[in-house]
């Protein structure tokens, strides 16, 4: 077990269809910890920088042209292996082959707009952490209720 910190976002698709709450209570009640958060409008820079592994995909422009088309909510989300506890809870890419109980899953449709983005590996997640935080962002903090999730 490793204490780590990864970054979520929920997408356009999660903002516009009001379901910011229901998201970050599935993350919330994992036990992991909010760290960071904030609504922004990702302009199409941040986008890139964002999606860098994926330039030369033939989605790419319709998945930048997605992620800049309203703001997200970024999050930093911390614990206890909380990159793996994260895709978990949010399910695999493709909505349609996520379980029903994961948050894609339950509100997703189609491969694009699938409601969450979350950092697939360490290296991502801090590369992906500091696009969208500076570092007096980041509150690590303790509650009362880590000793029963630790
Ligand atoms: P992930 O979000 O599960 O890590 P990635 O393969 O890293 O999935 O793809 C990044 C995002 O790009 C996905 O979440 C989805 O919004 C979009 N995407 C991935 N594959 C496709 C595709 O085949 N068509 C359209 N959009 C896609
Ligand atoms: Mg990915």
């Amino acid at each position: 077990m490793t204490t780590e910190s990864t970054l979520v976002l929920i997408k356009p698709d999660g903002v516009n269809r009001g379901l910011i709450g229901d998201v970050i209570s599935r993350l919330e009640s994992t036990g992991l910890k909010i760290s960071g958060l904030k609504l922004i409008q990702i302009d199409n820079e941040l986008a890139g920088k964002h999606y860098q592994e994926h330039k030369e995909k033939p989605f790419f422009g319709s998945l930048i042209e997605f992620i800049t088309s309203s703001p997200v909510v970024a999050i930093v989300i911390s614990g206890p292996d909380a990159i793996k506890k994260t895709r978990t809870t949010m399910g695999v890419t493709n909505p349609l082959e996520s379980e029903p109980g994961t948050i894609r899953g339950d509100f997703g449709l189609t491969v694009e707009k699938n409601i969450i983005h979350g950092s697939a590996n360490i290296d991502d997640a801090k590369r992906e952490i500091s696009l969208y935080f500076n570092d007096d962002e980041i509150i690590n903090y303790p509650r009362s209720i880590d000793n029963w999730i630790e």
